[in-house]
Formats: C-alpha cells, sequence, structure tokens
C-alpha cells in the first residue's frame, strides 16, 4: 500500500524525519510531497526542499520524495496514495488536522488519513522554530538532519 506524506517541510526537521521513519516500515511505499504554495513565500524553494529531503532519507529505499500543487487528495489519487500520514504533536495541531482529515475525506472518501503520535523529544520542533533559531545564531544540530544544518547557514550567515 502506498502512503503519501504531505507537507511544507520549509526545512525539513528532525520530528518529520521521525514520522517519515516510522511510517516507512508501515507502507510499501512512503512518496513524501511539498507542496507548491503560491501564496506563501517560504525560505527554501519546493526543488531546495525535495533535495534535502531526499538527502536526509536516502537510507530509507521505499522513500520518494516528490512536489506537488493543488489539492492534496488530488495528487494522492494521481499516485495511487490510499493513505495520508500525518504528525500529531500537541493538542493544538489537532484542531486544524481533524478539519484536514475531515476535508480530505469528504473529497476522495477512499482515502484515510493516518496520525502518527510525535516522538516526545520532537514535540516542540517546528520549521518555524528552527529557522527563528537559525536566523539568531543558535545552535540547530539537534532539531534539523545534518545536511539541512549547512543550508540554514548559508541563508543566516551572520545568524
Ligand atoms: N513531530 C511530528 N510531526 C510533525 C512535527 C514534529 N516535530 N512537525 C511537523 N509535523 C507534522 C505536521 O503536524 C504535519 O502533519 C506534517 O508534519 C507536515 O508539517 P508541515 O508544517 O511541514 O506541513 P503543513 O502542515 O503546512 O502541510 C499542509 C498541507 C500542505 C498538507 C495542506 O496545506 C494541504 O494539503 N494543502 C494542499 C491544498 C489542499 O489539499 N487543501 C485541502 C486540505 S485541507
Amino acid at each position: 500500500m502506498i502512503a503519501l506524506y504531505p507537507g511544507s517541510f520549509d526545512p525539513i526537521t528532525l520530528g518529520h524525519l521521525d514520522i517519515i521513519e516510522r511510517a516507512s516500515p508501515l507502507f510499501s511505499r512512503v512518496i513524501v510531497a511539498v507542496l507548491k504554495n503560491p501564496n506563501k513565500t517560504p525560505l527554501f524553494t519546493p526543488e531546495q526542499r525535495q533535495a534535502q529531503i531526499g538527502l536526509a532519507t536516502a537510507h530509507l529505499k521505499n522513500v520518494e520524495v516528490d512536489t506537488f500543487a493543488g489539492l492534496t487528495v488530488a495528487y494522492a489519487r494521481q499516485r495511487g496514495a490510499k493513505v495520508i500520514v500525518r504528525g500529531l504533536r500537541v493538542l493544538s495541531d489537532f484542531d486544524g488536522e481533524l478539519q484536514m482529515a475531515h476535508t480530505n475525506k469528504l473529497l476522495a472518501p477512499e482515502l484515510e488519513t493516518l496520525f502518527l503520535a510525535t516522538a516526545s523529544e520532537h514535540s516542540f520542533v517546528s520549521s518555524s522554530l528552527v529557522k527563528e533559531v537559525a536566523k539568531l545564531g543558535g545552535p540547530i544540530d539537534h532539531l534539523v538532519p545534518v545536511n539541512v544544518i549547512q543550508d540554514l547557514r548559508e541563508c543566516f550567515p551572520l545568524g
């Protein structure tokens, strides 16, 4: 069975990576898909994020990384995915995630959303927090995969 893990991943964090590593043995294939969102100004381009995730997940042979535009359910159907994987960190994630799951169920009843609880050590980690710490010159080595550290340092050389 194919699973889709969609997101912004701007950039991928150790929390995201943990979800991917735990989803990998549950499915024959996991497609990690970066949304190309014209309404947002991300730090990294979709292609940069795709490359960052590709390097971070190179050890997972059934994980593929792609970019997509438009509805997540349309992309899931196009790729033959039957499950959408999402991560839950804290209670405040729940409202938005449930709303998204219900919307996706309405749009594509054949798709299921599977929530994986974050590993406790990553429950506070978000891409926004990582960018803020990097911008202010703080240590980010316990927050993002090693290959992303250098990319962030290049974005914030004076941090
Ligand atoms: N530990 C565990 N999980 C985590 C962590 C962590 N530390 N950090 C984030 N996560 C989870 C998030 O909860 C989320 O499930 C996933 O990882 C990705 O997170 P983000 O922040 O990179 O991505 P989002 O939440 O911005 O992605 C939103 C989508 C792009 C999936 C959504 O906007 C979407 O589907 N857009 C396409 C348009 C569409 O289909 N809209 C209708 C659906 S409502």
